[in-house]
This record gives structure tokens, sequence and C-alpha cells, in this order.
């Protein structure tokens, strides 16, 4: 563990990418803005399976550029990325011969976006990890759903319907959800994409898990025993708690004091403004300063620091996330090091 952990400790700062066809509404439903994460909207929403399916057809980021992507984090100073492979939403950025719902089968870009990725993380010298929703999966039957009301976020004229249901159905809004069990969906789905994502892309340095909603120790199980494809991956704290701890811990959007760090590694993931996913119409950007000066302070704490970037659907980075990694990048030139 500690000659897998060694690059990571070194590490210090990396880049998140939360990425996926959740880029198309970009925020907005039925000419209405949605609160909070721009991944989280078809929960949010409860937009209809079918409905959602829909954004795919118009996710086309002609303009992606993965040797691009790679150079703005490495001249930020960043020393591995970790990319949403699959969200909560369900959606593959790989082709996948376990789900139709991924950017090869269902887009009319038709192409794999994690292999032209690989290759420049390969050719800069910068790890590549996948976050992958392991439990909540809003597309795929059978995978879970994390309650959250219809009336937050969205003024739905059909919420106090959409409550009641979701009360009734395990947090899942649409029938489409339920037509498998969740063991079905491990399975199915969930290890199928995994080995997928540990077989065709080389060395894969972090397998990021999120949100163990309805994970048992049988499923967790299941997927830790995929990791053996890569016998040198590191993985956080989120597979299944407690008795899956990982490697490291996620604290997020904040950093800790000295006196909640207990001696195990840690890792705080931030965004650069107020979501995750793109969202056009958030502006609620930290300062190039901000994000230094925690950069700092995690360093100091024996931290990482996994900063977000949230691609529009055309495979842009925003204009201010490009500017304020090339502010951090000039002061990291100076101060950091090599
Ligand atoms: C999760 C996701 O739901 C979210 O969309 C994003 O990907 C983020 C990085 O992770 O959200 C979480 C997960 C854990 C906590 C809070 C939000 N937590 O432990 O406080």
């Amino acid at each position: 563990r500690e000659q897998r952990m060694k690059w990571w400790r070194e590490a210090r700062f990396g880049m998140f990418i939360h990425w996926g066809d959740y880029a198309v509404p970009a925020g907005w439903y039925k000419g209405q803005q949605v609160q909070r994460g721009g991944e989280w909207i078809m929960n949010r929403a409860k937009i209809p399976v079918a409905e959602y399916q829909q954004f795919a057809k118009q996710f086309n980021p002609v303009k992606y550029d993965a040797d691009a992507w790679v150079k703005m984090a490495k001249d930020a100073g960043m020393k591995y990325i970790v990319i949403t492979a699959k969200h909560h939403d369900g959606f593959a950025m790989f082709k996948s011969n376990a789900s139709k719902f991924n950017i090869v089968d269902a887009t009319p870009y038709g192409k794999d976006v994690l292999k032209p990725l690989a290759a420049a993380c390969k050719k800069y010298g910068i790890k590549l990890g996948f976050y992958y929703s392991q439990a909540q999966d809003w597309n795929n039957p059978g995978g879970a759903a994390a309650r959250k009301v219809a009336s937050e976020g969205w003024p739905n004229p059909d919420s106090a319907k959409i409550d009641a249901y979701t009360a009734e159905h395990s947090g899942h809004w649409d029938p489409a959800q339920t037509t498998a069990t969740m063991s079905e969906y491990i399975d199915n789905v969930a290890v199928p994409q995994v080995k997928e994502l540990l077989t065709n892309y080389g060395d894969v340095a972090v397998l990021w898990w999120d949100t163990p909603t309805n994970m048992t120790d049988e499923y967790a199980q299941k997927l830790q025993d995929v990791l053996k494809l890569q016998p040198n991956i590191i993985t956080n704290d989120r597979l299944k708690r407690p008795n899956f701890a990982g490697d490291y811990k996620t604290p997020e959007q904040k950093i800790p004091t000295k006196e909640e760090l207990d001696g195990r590694d840690w890792e705080t993931c931030m965004t650069m403004n107020g979501t995750w996913g793109y969202k056009s119409w958030d502006n609620k950007w930290k300062s190039p300063e901000t994000m230094v000066r925690n950069l700092i302070d995690i360093a100091s704490k024996n931290g990482n620091y996994l900063l977000n970037v949230g691609p529009t659907g055309d495979g842009s980075f925003p204009q201010q996330s490009i500017d304020d990694l090339a502010a951090i990048g000039k002061w990291m030139k100076v101060n950091g090091e090599a």
C-alpha cells in the first residue's frame, strides 16, 4: 500500500472533471433554472428516463481536445486527473457493452472520450483516474436513486405527486428505473462496466467511487474484486462504509482543520464555481488567489486538492476555468516544486 500511495502523496494537486450529457441541458429544464449541481438535473427536475435520454442525441462535443485538456492541467501544476466515466445519470462516457446509454452508441458524436484522454495523460506523464457512480444510476434499471424531493430545486407543478411516488419507490420517479433489481444492476451493468474501464484504457491510477446508496457488503465485494485487474490502483472511501475504507478520505468542498485530521490520507475535492457539472448560468467563481491559498493550506496539512472543471456540451472548458487554471499555473511556476 505504501508503494501504491507514493505518487499520490507527492502529487498534492489534481483535476476533477465532471463531464456527461447533463452538460447539454446545462442547468435548464423547460425554460427554468434548476438549482444545485448541474450533474443532478435529472433527479432534481425528475426528468423521465425516455426524455432524459433525448439529451444524448444533442450531445456532440466536436470541440473536445484531450491533448489541450491534459496540457491545461499540467501547466496548472496538476499531477493527476479524475474524470466522471459514469455519473449518477448512468450515462457512460466510454464504449460499453453493458449499457447502450453510452457516448458511442447514444450520441451523434459516436466516439469514446476516455481513449484520447488516456493517451494524452500518458504523453504528458499525468496519472488518470476514473470516477464511477457504482450505486446510483437513474437510467440503467435497478440502479439506486438517493432521495431528493421534487420541490427542491425546481418549481415542478407535480411536486406533491412526485414526492409521494419517490417516497414509495426508494427515490425513483419513473417506473422504467425499477424494472430490474439492484443486484441485477450490479451484476449486469456496474461490474461489467468497471471491468471495461480497468481493461481498455491502460494504467488506471484511481477508482473514485461515489454515494454508496443502498450498497451492501456483497455488492461492494464484487466491485472490489474487479480492482485486481489494476494491481497498482488506489481508491477513495466511498465504495461502501464502513467495511470498504479505501485508501484515502474525501472531505468535500471543505478543508479539514488540523484537529479533524486523524492520520489517514485525504483529498479535498472542490468546485471552481458553484457546480460540478456544467451549468450555463452559474457564476459563483472563486478567485485564483483563493484557490492557490486553498492548495497551500491543504498541502501544509499533507492533503491533496482535487479541483473541478465542468466542461460544456461542445467539449470545451468554460473560459473562466481556462483563465483561472492559467493564473494558478503562473503562481505554481514561480512557487511550486518543479
Ligand atoms: C457527490 C455527487 O453526488 C456529486 O454530484 C459530485 O459528483 C460530488 C463530487 O460527489 O456528492 C456528494 C458526495 C458526498 C458528500 C457530499 C456530496 N459528502 O460526503 O458530504
